[in-house]
């Protein structure tokens, strides 16, 4: 089972993720920071806890009865999760489940799941916005590198959507138009159902030039500050 989130680009076969999931393992990324809470466990009447890498759930891999477990937990306690206290929403401090079903799924993995069956894999290799130092190498079939030539499995544009609103272009975006507006793409969207800065020719050129300027060269790395300083600098902030 591979669960993506709808906001993935995916830059490489996940075979080899996949081989070692069905091995009944479950795969996941290590997130952007580390967090841990202890009452995770009894919140969620999950037994006790150990301290363990917190990894995304954008991009999750389940095999094996080790995977079946997990994912039916998941199912189940991430409906005692109030978004309303939530990152997302009113933010309280201290709730454990700031992050929601993130939280909760690193909650059964730190709990019910023997540390053999789980396999960390490093967080680069799902790069997080604002994409640093990644280039891309081909567009149909998407493949990006980082500057030493490690080739992530997937881009993650965690914060705010390019399809929803003004963001500087990157990557992530250059390859979204590619991939829904390609001929030869399986999923082609009408161009007119993009916003002007995600469609070809020169009138996108003009408009995604316009929302660069406007934002400036360190608009992403500015609002990410923004956000990170909105929170305790101690929990830091993920990337859900
Ligand atoms: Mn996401």
């Amino acid at each position: 089972m591979v669960l993506i989130d709808a906001d993935m680009i995916v830059t490489r076969p996940l075979t080899p993720l996949i081989e070692r999931a069905s091995g009944g393992r479950v795969v996941a990324f290590a997130n952007d920071i580390d967090r841990f809470v202890p009452q995770w466990g009894e919140a969620l009447d999950l037994g006790p806890v150990r301290r363990r890498p917190y990894v995304s759930s954008g991009l999750v891999l389940l095999g094996g009865p080790a995977g079946e477990e997990v994912l039916g937990l998941w199912d189940d306690r991430q409906r005692r999760v109030d978004y309303e206290r939530s990152w997302f929403a009113r933010d309280d401090p201290g709730y454990p489940f700031k992050y929601l079903e993130q939280d909760v799924l690193n909650a059964i993995l730190c709990t019910r799941i023997d540390p053999a069956r789980i396999v960390t894999v490093e967080n680069r290799l799902a790069a997080n916005l604002p994409f640093d130092g990644v280039r891309i190498v081909d567009e149909l079939p998407p493949r990006c590198a980082h500057a030493d030539g490690t080739e992530p499995y997937a881009l993650h544009h965690f914060d705010r959507k390019p399809w929803l609103e003004r963001v500087r272009s990157n990557v992530y975006s250059r390859l979204l138009t590619r991939l829904l507006l390609d001929p030869d793409s399986p999923l082609r969207l009408d161009p007119a159902e993009l916003p002007p800065r995600l469609r070809n020719g020169p009138a996108a050129a003009a408009e995604r030039l316009a929302t660069d300027l406007l934002l400036g060269p360190s608009g992403v790395a500015r609002r990410l500050r923004e956000r990170r300083s909105r929170i305790p600098a101690r929990s830091g902030s993920a990337s859900p």
